[in-house]
């Protein structure tokens, strides 16, 4: 073989210790390399990202290109049509958004219809477990509820909500909870989002070749439709998960992939849409599968959640979750893993390899969402058992001929998630006037110093969890509040931050507030559509008063520190235009130094929403973080109650006295 070819076949081999801090998946990375198994870790290392797609500097959105452009002199050169960089830059990020936001509102649009037949009577296997979340969140968009049945409301909120995906003019139902301020600026700007589907349309038909070419008026739309997600798609897909399968409240979880166990079928799920997940817990309950899985010699059906629809679950019911998204092929090498059952989402195609090589069935579910290589057994709403049975009964077969050599590490991790926004009111207010009063008191007289969203994934190009964990420990002793959703607070969860003894890490503002209530100084809220529930709380933060009028007032900042979906550039996308200061990790696909950077990462702010940042180590997004944090405060004007905080504890009690 000449030299070239042995370079090129010969594959680079990084330690485990740099791709993951997780012991676990460390663990199944080395074994699945002694097995001659693949993972995304071994994959990104011997792939080496395409510089100029990573800046966005190129376009294929016409045949007369694909035209590249020079990332190091982005005004040397434009498309052949004679597109500049910055419109170039602006379509790409605006596909993005249109992706990303497509899938959440898809999301949301699928729990609607489920909301739909269950309100119709058509599918009997849901109910609406939740009525006074029903009642809330039709009283939040104006729906009379006194006096009237569960139906009558019900029927009424399916039809204003379902506005929220197919109006053509006017404002989506939820921007009736947009505080007034905020929503004043979207309107000043022309960004209140219409239904998501005309939202993605335009921007699709924008960013088409020939079309917008202006990159201030693509951004317009970028943020509209982003917005149609947040306050529309995810949010619907939130509410109506807490209307059909209740609210959250805490609830103390494991997670990691000790969970599983040798001697039961495990089954994982694996995905984002609830309502396959809420069926398998009534099939892993069902006496005669039960009974199958002993017949196979097995002592039970052990069932744990991965990435968002573990998220869902852990949140509502406590499930186990055995990872985030960078595990879901390591988790495969165990062996243990009798069926993994997807939906859509997040879903690795690399997942069917190594389930081929441990005999795992990997079972789409979803029609939108099959893999070649995969078996696909269909769910559906109206008849939800008949698919989690057979998958269970799938998984047991597997169990029963196991042949793989079983492998579980042993990390098993306690947490407590499930931090609503009703129930971070009741948390702090009590049950007779639940309020965040005490959460906007404590910020305003320096205990808690801002609060901070830390979000998204994990990435292949990044060390696993590292990142998520060193930012939310540098901002927790910093005393800022933190709250998580998605793949980030599993990372913390197997970190042992999400407990409340982990208030001794906090500042010592913080560590009082949570001693004080009995929360953890780091929140799980749930998964990525639950970013919605932060929008809420932020809304009742400004609402609440003391913290001035609007989103972009409050002291708080945003951070997907390891995202790598385009939902999450959707998110970051809707926490800027809401008014709140977004720091990215890993990289960010737009050239600095051009004008849609400067657009983006600085004059967005002076018109009134927030605006992009990056850093990539985490002590450099702690900085940016607390440095907004600090410049809100300051712009309240309460700076100076926080210096005395920091200055001295006499100084504090002062201040309470007062
Ligand atoms: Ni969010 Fe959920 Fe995880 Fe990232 Fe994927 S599971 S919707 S996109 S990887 S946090
Ligand atoms: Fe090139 Fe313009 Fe076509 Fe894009 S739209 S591929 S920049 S010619």
């Amino acid at each position: 073989m000449d030299i070239k070819k042995k370079i090129v076949a010969e594959k680079i081999e990084v330690p485990v210790g740099d791709l993951t801090t997780c012991d676990a998946t460390q663990q199944m990375i080395a074994k699945g390399r002694r097995d001659g198994v693949e993972t995304a870790f071994d994959r990104a290392v011997n792939m080496k990202a395409c510089p100029i797609g990573a800046d966005s500097a190129c376009c294929k959105h016409c045949f007369m290109g694909p035209c590249r452009l020079n990332a190091k002199d982005p005004y040397g050169k434009v498309g052949v049509c004679g597109a500049t960089i910055d419109t170039i830059m602006a379509r790409n990020f605006a596909r993005m958004v249109a992706a990303g936001g497509a899938a959440h509102t898809d999301h949301g649009m699928s729990m609607l219809d489920l909301f739909r037949e269950v309100v119709n009577g058509n599918i009997k296997d849901y109910v609406i477990k939740d009525v006074q979340k029903l009642e809330s969140v039709a009283q939040s968009i104006g729906i009379e509820t006194e006096g009237r049945s569960t139906k009558e409301i019900a029927i009424d909120l399916y039809e204003a909500l379902e506005r929220t995906y197919t109006a053509v003019d006017g404002e989506i139902p939820f921007a009736k909870r947009v505080p007034p301020k905020t929503l004043e600026t979207w309107r000043k700007q022309g960004v209140v989002p219409r239904g998501a589907m005309r939202e993605i349309m335009d921007l699709m038909h924008r960013t088409h070749m020939g079309v917008d070419q202006d990159y201030t008026n693509i951004t317009r739309q970028i943020s509209r439709t982003a917005l149609a997600d947040g306050w529309g798609g995810s949010m619907v897909a939130t509410e109506i998960s807490d209307i059909l399968f209740g609210t959250p409240s805490p609830v103390s979880v494991e997670v990691n992939m000790g969970v599983l166990k040798e001697d039961q079928v495990n089954i994982i799920i694996h995905g984002h849409e609830p309502n396959l997940f809420e069926s398998m817990i009534e099939s892993v309950h069902e006496p005669t599968l039960i009974a199958a899985a002993k017949a196979a010699g097995a002592k039970g059906i052990n069932l744990a959640g991965m990435c968002c629809s573990g998220a869902e679950v852990l949140v509502r019911h406590g499930i186990p979750h055995a990872g985030s998204f960078m595990s879901t092929e390591a988790i495969l090498i165990t062996g243990a893993v009798d069926a993994m059952a997807v939906d859509v989402q997040c879903i690795k195609q690399g997942l069917v390899k190594v389930a081929q090589c441990y005999g795992t069935h990997l079972i789409t579910t979803n029609p939108r969402c099959k893999i070649e290589g995969a078996m696909h057994i269909e769910f559906h709403d109206h008849d939800p058992k008949k698919s989690t049975d057979e998958i269970v009964i799938k998984a047991i077969s597997r169990f029963k001929n196991r042949t793989a050599k079983v492998e579980i590490p042993r990390n098993v991790n306690t947490g407590v998630h499930g931090f609503s926004h009703e129930y971070i009111n009741y948390m702090l207010g009590g049950s007779f006037r639940g309020s965040y009063t005490p959460l906007n008191d404590n910020i305003i007289n320096g205990r808690i110093r801002g609060v901070a969203g830390v979000v998204g994934c994990t990435n292949a190009r990044i060390k696993q969890d590292w990142v998520h964990v060193e930012l939310v420990k540098e901002l927790i002793k910093n005393d800022v509040l933190v709250l998580q959703t998605g793949c980030a607070q599993i990372a913390l969860a197997k970190a042992g931050l999400t407990t409340p003894e982990a208030a001794h890490l906090a500042g010592p503002g913080l560590k009082e507030v949570c001693e004080t209530v009995g929360m953890p100084p780091v929140l799980g809220l749930g998964s990525c559509v639950d970013n919605s529930r932060i929008l809420i709380a932020a809304s009742e933060m400004v609402r609440t008063g003391g913290l001035g009028d609007s989103i972009a007032d409050l002291p708080v900042a945003g951070c997907a520190p390891e995202y790598m979906s385009e939902k999450a550039i959707c998110i970051g996308q809707y926490f800027v235009a809401s008014g709140v200061y977004t720091v990215f990790g890993v990289t960010f696909p737009i050239v600095e130094g051009t004008k849609f950077h400067k657009h983006l990462f600085e004059e967005y702010e002076s018109m009134g929403f927030g605006k992009w940042g990056f850093a990539v180590h985490p002590h450099d997004i702690a900085r940016l973080m607390i440095a907004h944090i600090d410049k809100k405060r300051a712009a309240l004007g309460l700076d100076k109650g926080r210096e005395r905080v920091l200055m001295d504890m006499q100084d504090r009690r002062a201040i309470d006295a007062a």
